[in-house]
């Protein structure tokens, strides 16, 4: 038997290049981001902390993990963004989570400059990546992300309205008892509390949730959709979700490196579709190669419209704060 030499494998990395995917900030979101992008083989894996030795171990035991699960990737561990030079996609998952008696918005002096950091040296060390934004507060945290990287709106979304409708969705299921797999559903507007769930457009194979539920136990599972991430950090004390954040991002990942098209809610940078210019809502948005392919603009009732409107109104006040910081965009890096 013989093996290929060196030289011949070097040949074939030329023309056969694996997507690489970079995770900052090991921690309960980005170290279940990595395992399930590993799992899902979306390409080469690295996770990277500040933190000494937690990236390195975490990625070398999902390395292990390999020979059971059956996934055929590298995952490695690190402090230096040298490691993370010339990914395809990265999700940004540094910065705090909240605790009990927090709201989201209560990150946002420490997050914005952990995300302006982070921004900065991985755009310097891949330049062409897309950048997939789950630190919260999420709106304000993707709008630092695109100012300071200078991307296109293409390569900077948000995550959010996956998890709020995965969220929906599962609710859905629970109260009519039916398959998870037949619920869809859409949450959308800014990550808060006054995100908009929007039951039109929820269904069960199919057919509206409108016709098949009471206004009252709708109105429910609208409200602890809204309230989803909280009900979670009551019950955990010491931080947030991360299993149903990090299946979302990856979901997101996904549709991105594999070019499926797929339509999903997601922050995107909005030019004047549902009325608003210049700041991160969630919509409905077709992923794939290359990022955020379209906006897909729903007619929205007036009702709808006023919850967007109003959502809207929450994400302009986090943007002025973060305008109101030297976060140092692309003009003067
Ligand atoms: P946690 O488990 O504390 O992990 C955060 C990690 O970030 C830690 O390992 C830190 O060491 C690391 N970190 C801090 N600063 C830096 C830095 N400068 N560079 C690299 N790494 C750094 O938190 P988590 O994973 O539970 O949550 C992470 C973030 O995601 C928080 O801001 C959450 O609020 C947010 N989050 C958002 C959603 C959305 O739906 C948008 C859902 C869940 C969590």
């Amino acid at each position: 038997m013989r093996w290929s030499s060196r030289e011949d494998r070097h040949h074939e990395k030329k023309y056969f290049k694996r997507k690489k995917l970079t995770v900052v900030g090991s921690g309960n979101v980005g170290a279940t981001a990595a395992f399930l992008a590993a799992q899902r083989e979306l390409g080469d894996v690295v996770l990277l902390d500040v933190v000494d030795g937690i990236p390195q171990g975490k990625a070398l035991d999902m390395y292990e993990a390999s020979p059971i699960l059956g996934y055929d990737v590298q995952v490695t561990g690190t402090q230096l963004y040298e490691d993370t030079a010339g990914s395809d996609l990265v999700i940004i998952t540094a910065g705090m989570a909240r605790k009990p008696g927090m709201s989201r918005d209560d990150l946002l002096a420490t997050n914005v400059k952990i995300v302006a950091d982070v921004t900065r040296k991985i755009v310097k060390h891949s330049p062409h990546c897309v950048i997939l934004v789950v630190t919260n507060p999420l709106d304000a945290m993707v709008y630092t992300a695109k100012q300071v990287s200078g991307f296109p709106r293409e390569r900077v979304i948000g995550m959010a309205g996956v998890l709020d409708s995965a969220r929906m969705r599962s609710f859905i299921a629970g109260k009519l008892h039916v398959s998870i797999s037949d619920v869809s559903a859409f949450v959308l507007g800014g990550h808060g509390d006054a995100m908009v769930p929007l039951p039109r457009y929820a269904t069960v194979a199919g057919v509206p949730i409108t016709e098949m539920m009471s206004e009252q136990d709708i109105q429910a599972i609208c409200e602890r959709t809204a309230k989803g991430g909280a009900e979670i950090v009551q019950l955990l004390k010491i931080g947030s979700a991360f299993y149903a954040p990090g299946a979302a991002v990856v979901e997101m990942a996904t549709s991105i490196l594999k070019d499926t098209g797929r339509i999903l809610p997601c922050a995107a940078y909005l030019e004047g579709e549902y009325g608003v210019h210049g700041y991160y809502m969630g919509v409905p948005c077709r992923l794939g190669g290359g990022g955020l392919q379209s906006v897909v603009e729903l007619d929205l009732t007036v009702d709808e419209q006023a919850s967007m409107d109003a959502s809207l109104d929450a994400v302009k006040v986090l943007v002025k704060q973060v305008d109101g910081l030297d976060i140092g965009n692309h003009f003067t890096t």
